[in-house]
């Protein structure tokens, strides 16, 4: 099923000369009503009018996180708080929040989005969709929950945490849909089989897994957990939250939703826009949003762009997966290394789990890098020759694919601290 075919499936054409219009609109609004637009296009020049044409917003200036905190709280609101009728917010790069105003039309705008997702997940009225992504300034929760509402779904709003009472919903409620974070997702598979349940004693068919980067290994090991299909969705709190994208029963990267953002794939140091399929940093600017409209804006999540057919129908562009951040990137002895590449190679291995930690830090003016992994349930730490073997194999692979070494240190199985939400993955003392 298709939630909305005319916007979904629409030709090019039709698509861009609609882009067109809400960007003109988008870039009128901003400069209208926003000084640090109005400042920034008078800076080079660029009146809205000037927007003629979609490349046309190569002249406006991009706006970057470190804006969004010099205009903390609200000023980047387009609209008078009279008409904002809710806020989201993430932990910023200043320590400041990024905060979002959604007006009534921003929120039907992120319901509509929300709901071509889960209809990608093959949800639609007749399914039970339990959040537990975590509710309150986190867009997580209250996204995915008006998504559900959207398509007339039940919606069980259980927020993050608590796995056992999670998992008695699960069978109790006969829950058809998880939303959540893939490493609670995990998490909750774990427990799944700890309870002594199989998948079979679930109801689940699909689950709608973001927030955070992951790999196909991971998916792997959550739709075998689990047994269900997952679906990766993307989002962030200042452009909207989850909905941006979503994956369809293909898993070929994200289908943007065009109508309301356009995206552009840039690379980070040359500020360049690079072609389909090149590997860059994403900039999005969102179409009609009123609040908080973003123009240009850097995310610095890297992807690339897929224009290709799709077997499901839809035309919308695709994104990639995330690979990770520009800022989320570790620069260990001089190499660039995303936590991704490593969960790469973890799930490699039947051997691990996919519990894992890093650990960066310096000593004696040299970077150190560390790997806290567990081992598969029952395999033990104690095995000696099987554990030096096996050290030997995942550090050559590492190495394969970082380019440097890296020490690994095996944990039995349970032993990492699980995640409820955003797993963190990273411990770098470097910076301390
Ligand atoms: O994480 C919104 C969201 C909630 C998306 C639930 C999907 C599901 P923030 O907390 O502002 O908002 O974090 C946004 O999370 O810039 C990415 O780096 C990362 N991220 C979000 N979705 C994905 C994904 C929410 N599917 C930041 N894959 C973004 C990889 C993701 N990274």
């Amino acid at each position: 099923m298709i939630w909305n075919k005319e916007m979904e499936c629409a030709d090019r054409e039709t698509m861009r000369a609609l882009q067109l219009k809400k960007l003109q609109q988008t870039v009128k609004h901003g400069y209208d009503n926003v000084p640090h637009y109005q400042k920034a296009m008078d800076e080079v020049g660029v009146k809205p009018e000037d927007i003629k044409t979609l490349e046309d917003i190569q002249k406006i200036p991009f706006i970057t996180k470190e804006n969004l905190a010099e205009n903390y709280p609200t000023g980047l609101f387009a609209k008078p708080m009279s008409e904002i009728i809710r806020i989201h917010a993430s932990s910023g790069t200043t320590g400041k929040p990024k905060i979002t105003g959604y007006t009534q039309n921003d929120l039907d705008m992120w319901g509509e989005c929300v709901a071509r997702g889960l209809t990608m997940a093959g949800a639609d009225q007749n399914d039970i969709v339990q959040v537990a992504y975590g509710y309150g300034l986190f867009t997580g929760g209250l996204g995915a929950h008006i998504g559900a509402e959207t398509i007339g779904a039940t919606v069980i709003p259980m927020s993050s945490g608590n796995t056992q009472k999670q998992i008695m919903f699960l069978q109790d409620m006969k829950s058809t849909v998880l939303c959540c974070t893939p490493s609670y997702a995990l998490t909750i598979a774990e427990g799944v089989k700890k309870a002594g349940l199989t998948p079979d004693d679930l109801h689940l068919k699909a689950g709608v897994f973001g927030a955070e980067p992951w790999t196909q290994g991971m998916r792997d090991s959550i739709e075998a957990g689990l047994g269900i299909r997952a679906h990766d969705i993307y989002g962030l709190s200042e452009v909207m939250g989850p909905g941006v994208s979503m994956s369809c029963e293909y898993n070929c990267g994200m289908h943007i939703q065009e109508d309301y953002f356009y995206v552009e794939i840039i690379d980070p140091d040359t500020l360049e826009v690079l072609p389909d399929g090149e590997k860059g940093e994403l900039v999005i600017t969102t179409l009609g949003k009123e609040g908080m409209p973003l123009i240009r804006y850097r995310t610095r999540d890297i992807c690339y762009l897929m224009r290709e057919k799709c077997e499901c129908g839809r035309t919308t562009v695709r994104m990639s997966r995330v690979f990770g951040r520009t800022d989320d990137m570790l620069i260990i002895r001089g190499v660039n290394v995303f936590p991704s590449q490593v969960e790469t190679v973890i799930a490699k291995f039947s051997e691990l789990t996919m519990n894992y930690k890093l650990y960066v830090g310096r000593e004696h003016n040299t970077d150190t890098f560390r790997l806290a992994v567990e081992l598969a349930e029952g395999l033990e730490i104690q095995d000696i020759a099987f554990v030096e073997a096996l050290r030997s194999r995942v550090e050559h692979e590492l190495r394969d694919i970082l380019g440097i070494g890296c020490d690994i240190k095996f944990l039995n199985e349970g032993t990492l601290p699980r995640s409820e939400g955003k797993a963190v993955r990273v411990e770098d003392t470097r910076k301390l």
